[in-house]
């Protein structure tokens, strides 16, 4: 039995935290603990995680609808478990609960983590937490749920095995977690790549409004509330926008701009450069992540954010390390 198992073990209460806008990786990875810890114990532990708002379509995931929002639990948890979240800021409202928490442990591998728990597993160079969890989680009690959720966590952070950070190992373990029996077709179809008419439709005006700048470097696009208002549409499905921008030749950066409250706007970046490492970037923006793919914030109209990301893009490009 590792330190972890034996954590929950002793354990009556726990609790499973994430980063806000959870991801596939995240949801996979809180999904893929509370599964094991329900396979071994039942209903013998009080096992509560606690997300904000994700898409529906993760719903296939065994027991995703155990997962909740609320902000107001009164129980004092044994063990809060904190997954794929590089600092506290990233937990939502939800810190309480960890601060709370007799006992605290932290899965991530994102660089630079500063989540403050007695126990941390680190390894940046993982390509998703699901994949630190496979290592970590006691095989013997692996099913094809615990399988499915951990093959999408690694499947969604690695681009569906196209980053770099996909690894001889990385497939390996993707391979033995088919042979536990999930449709992994159709579970790739139903997440990450089916889109609704609607999501289509934001893509298509994300397309439009697209621009060059940085010499051509960059590719920039956005969309705001009233244009998810117009097409009906929430923030949690307009998440892989980013992934089609990057999809454009000859480019070095893709962002993208979404509106999160008045003059605010999250910008998800993704480098395709290894001399530009956007996790640097957006530290210095209220922001964080891996070396090519992160998120930070701008403030202001969309106009003002435009021209001062321009402005910064064109810096952090002119300093990078070979100076093409
Ligand atoms: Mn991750």
């Amino acid at each position: 039995m590792n330190f972890f198992d034996e954590k929950i073990e002793k354990s009556q209460n726990i609790c499973i935290l994430g980063h806000q806008n959870p991801d596939g990786d995240c949801i996979g990875s809180t999904l893929a603990i509370y599964n094991y810890i329900k396979k071994i114990y039942g209903d013998k532990k009080t096992v509560k995680p606690f997300l904000t708002e994700f898409s529906s379509k993760f719903k296939v995931l065994k027991n995703a609808d155990k997962i909740s929002d609320d902000k107001n639990d009164g129980t004092i948890f044994d063990l809060c478990i904190v997954v794929d979240s590089s600092s506290k800021e990233r937990f939502a409202d939800f810190a309480r609960y960890f601060d709370d928490a007799k006992d605290t442990i932290v899965f991530d591998h994102h660089e630079n983590n500063t989540v403050p728990a007695k126990t941390s597993v680190l390894f940046p160079e993982s390509i998703a937490t699901c994949e630190i969890l496979y290592n970590f989680l006691d095989k013997q009690y692996f099913d094809k749920d615990i399988a499915m959720c951990l093959y999408l966590g690694i499947a969604t952070d690695s681009g569906v095995f196209r980053y770099k950070a996909t690894t001889k190992k990385t497939l390996s373990i993707a391979g033995d977690l088919i042979s536990y029996g999930f449709d992994f077709t159709s579970l790739l179809d139903q997440i990450v790549f089916d889109n609704s008419v609607a999501q289509r439709k934001a893509q298509g005006l994300a397309f439009e409004r697209l621009v060059t700048m940085c010499e051509g470097k960059v590719v920039f696009s956005y969309l705001d509330d009233d244009d998810l208002n117009t097409l009906n549409i929430k923030k949690t499905d307009i998440d892989n926008v980013i992934v089609y921008l990057r999809e454009i030749s000859d480019i070095e950066i893709a962002a993208f701009a979404y509106q999160v409250g008045t003059k605010i706007f999250k910008i998800s970046l993704r480098s395709k450069c290894d001399d530009l490492n956007v996790s640097d970037f957006a530290r210095a923006h209220d922001g964080g992540g891996h070396a090519q793919a992160s998120g930070c914030m701008y403030y202001g109209d969309i106009e003002k954010v435009r021209k001062s990301l321009e402005e910064d893009l064109s810096e952090f490009i002119k300093k990078r390390k070979n100076n093409k």
